[in-house]
């Protein structure tokens, strides 16, 4: 048995191995030989492929059942129902506790429990903060090396500090000789628990090995355990993404963007800027933890260190950036395989080779009328990799957030862009998105309108009526004018024959222009009852392919889609219960008045 210095996290380890009885245990110290070690073992057990054409790149296919984040698996235990709120699965945590320990007692027999220290943000950085993933997945290892920073320089800056609780395991002990499968874990969706103890900041994770399910500083610590110590410390963790925009004079802005899974963030935080001598870099592509800095301005760090991201789609016309990085040191999981040993995915820009190897492992062929690669297939991929990352993006200083965009994917109503009136109007903008629900999340609902305030719906721990109050608290702490604005974006417009009007990603860029330009003072708005849009030729569409009238209806605030809306929103905010601001429904009100005066 190992010991560390730590003594809550000693007694912590030796009690999980306890309970999970596995036959190794071993400190991750986060080195690359450790790395290279554990890449070993995955290709060793036949989990993972080299991938011939990608030097240090390897494949993963994962089981059918464990593809993405288990939305309907997901659990906040907190201690009263309420709580949780109405949109969080909630089981009493000494009930849960009792359940999942039963399945936890002998799960990793004939396995490595592995104990991987991690920090989220840069190490010693004020906004960081340190957790303990105990798991029996080298896949996680692997993964958890990539998108935070791990090992014994984490352990020395923890000290007798505090720390996150993460447990993980893939739920599929080996009896002796056993062979294991090459992506062990529960196959019955039903049997997957994904579950949070706010009060305990503790997480407890079995039976899937995929994603943010399994890499639990990521969605279950960075969002649902750390809002939760944002809430009580003052502070805030988004779902969003963190990008640096400097225009041709050289003048430099941080912008926050929250968009749903499967809405943008990782496009928009590396795109292709399409004016000359504009420039975008990357600070993040996920979440961002912003506080106070002594000057009353917001100051965001990205707290991981790699980049998860869908992989269809991204192709050199979509993002560039991401097609460089991802050309060495990455982990693909559900990609097709090609006979040559590279990988191919839908919408890569690249034509389909005549036969491939698909994300399940089977023989595939372009008429076959499957997908070579799940629709939630993920590059995992090292942030410093990246050519476009900002030389400041470990600054444990954070940067100064200029403004935050709000969106998701909307085909009809919302407009391209609509600049919110104050903080308050931005909150409640915020609280008023939703999106198309896509296949990023397991549920039966694709193609539904589903209400997701600030991209937070699956990763707030808590009540989300007080998510929004705590939002809206936060405006009340300084002074208005240090506060970053908010914008309203939707990319996702289409025609009648269900084409995109906007082309999307390096022309978002046209739209970001305008928000620098408000920022400074000099873009032209127009004032509607939604708020303030560009004026006439504000947005700059030279060179591109959308006319006119294309733009009209881009930025057409079209009354009675809005009063529907409305509707739909109050249906939505009648869930909040007593526990809605009233400061939103204040800000409803004032836009249905707008809206019929
Ligand atoms: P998560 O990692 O799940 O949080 O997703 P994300 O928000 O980072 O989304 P990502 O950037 O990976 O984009 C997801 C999908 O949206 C991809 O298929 C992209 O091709 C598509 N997409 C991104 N930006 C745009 C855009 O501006 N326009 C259009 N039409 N599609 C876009
Ligand atoms: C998301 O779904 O928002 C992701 C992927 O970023 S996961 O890490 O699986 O949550
Ligand atoms: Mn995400």
């Amino acid at each position: 048995m190992i010991s560390v210095s730590n003594k809550a996290l000693d007694a912590w380890i030796k009690e999980v191995a306890e309970m999970c009885k596995p036959d190794n245990v071993y400190l991750c110290d986060g080195s690359q030989e450790e790395y290279d070690k554990m890449i070993q073992i995955t290709v060793d057990a036949g989990s993972a492929t080299p991938l011939k054409k990608r030097p240090g790149c390897y494949l993963f296919r994962s089981h059918p059942s464990d593809v993405a984040r288990a939305e309907k698996r997901t659990f906040i235990a907190s201690k009263n129902r309420e709580d949780a709120g109405p949109t969080n699965n909630w089981i009493d945590p000494d009930e849960l506790k009792a359940t999942m320990g039963a399945l936890y007692d002998g799960c990793m027999k004939g396995r490595t429990m592995y104990v991987i220290p991690f920090s989220m943000g840069p190490i010693g950085s004020y906004i960081s903060k340190i957790g303990v993933e105990i798991t029996d997945s080298p896949y996680v290892v692997i993964n958890m090396r990539i998108m935070t920073r791990i090992g014994t320089e984490v352990l020395k800056s923890l000290g007798d500090g505090e720390f996150v609780r993460c447990l993980h395991s893939v739920g599929k002990p080996l009896a002796p000789g056993e062979k294991d499968l090459s992506w062990p874990c529960v196959p019955n969706v039903d049997e997957k628990y994904i579950s949070h103890f706010p009060e305990e900041r503790m997480i407890w994770s079995y039976g899937s090995g995929y994603g943010g399910n399994a890499l639990l500083g990521k969605k279950c610590f960075a969002l649902r355990i750390a809002g939760v110590q944002a809430r009580d410390e003052g502070w805030l963790a988004e779902h969003m993404l963190i990008l640096k925009l400097t225009d041709s004079d050289g003048k430099f802005h941080y912008i926050c963007g929250a968009f749903p899974s499967a809405c943008g963030k990782t496009n928009l935080a590396m795109l292709e800027p399409s004016f000359p001598g504009w420039k975008v870099e990357t600070i993040g592509d996920d979440i961002s933890w912003m506080k106070f800095g002594d000057d009353g301005r917001l100051y965001a760090i990205n707290p991981e260190a790699g980049f998860f991201g869908v992989v269809p789609g991204t192709s050199m016309q979509s993002n560039p950036n991401a097609m460089k990085q991802i050309m060495t040191n990455t982990i693909f999981t559900n990609v097709g395989l090609t006979d040559d040993g590279d990988v191919w995915w839908e919408g890569s820009g690249i034509p389909a080779p005549d036969h491939l190897i698909d994300w399940q492992g089977n023989d595939w062929t372009p008429d076959c009328g499957r997908l070579a690669a799940h629709s939630n297939a993920r590059f995992t991929t090292p942030a410093n990799q990246c050519a476009v990352i900002a030389p400041e993006w470990e600054d444990p200083a954070g940067v100064p957030i200029s403004a935050i965009l709000v969106g998701g994917r909307r085909k009809t109503t919302i407009p391209l862009v609509n600049e919110s009136l104050d903080w308050s109007h931005g909150i409640f903008l915020g609280s008023i998105m939703g999106s198309e629900i896509t296949t990023a999340d397991i549920t039966d609902k694709v193609g539904q309108v589903r209400r997701d305030p600030f991209a937070m719906l699956p990763f707030v721990g808590y009540h989300m009526g007080d998510y929004l109050q705590h939002l809206l608290n936060i405006g009340k702490k300084t002074d208005a004018s240090k506060l970053p604005r908010i914008y309203f974006v939707n990319w996702f417009r289409k025609n009648d024959e269900g084409k995109f009007i906007w082309p999307g990603f390096g022309d978002n860029s046209r739209v970001l222009k305008w928000i620098v330009e408000r920022i400074s003072g000099t873009g032209k708005a127009v004032s509607t009852p939604i708020g303030n849009m560009p004026a006439p030729g504000a947005i700059d569409t030279d060179g591109i392919n959308v006319s006119a009238g294309d733009m009209e209806e881009l930025l057409k605030v079209d009354k009675e889609a809005w009063l529907a809306e409305i509707v739909s929103i109050k249906e939505n905010y009648k869930s909040y219960g007593d526990r809605l601001p009233p400061e939103l429904s204040a800000q409803l009100d004032a836009l249905e008045k707008r809206l019929n005066g």
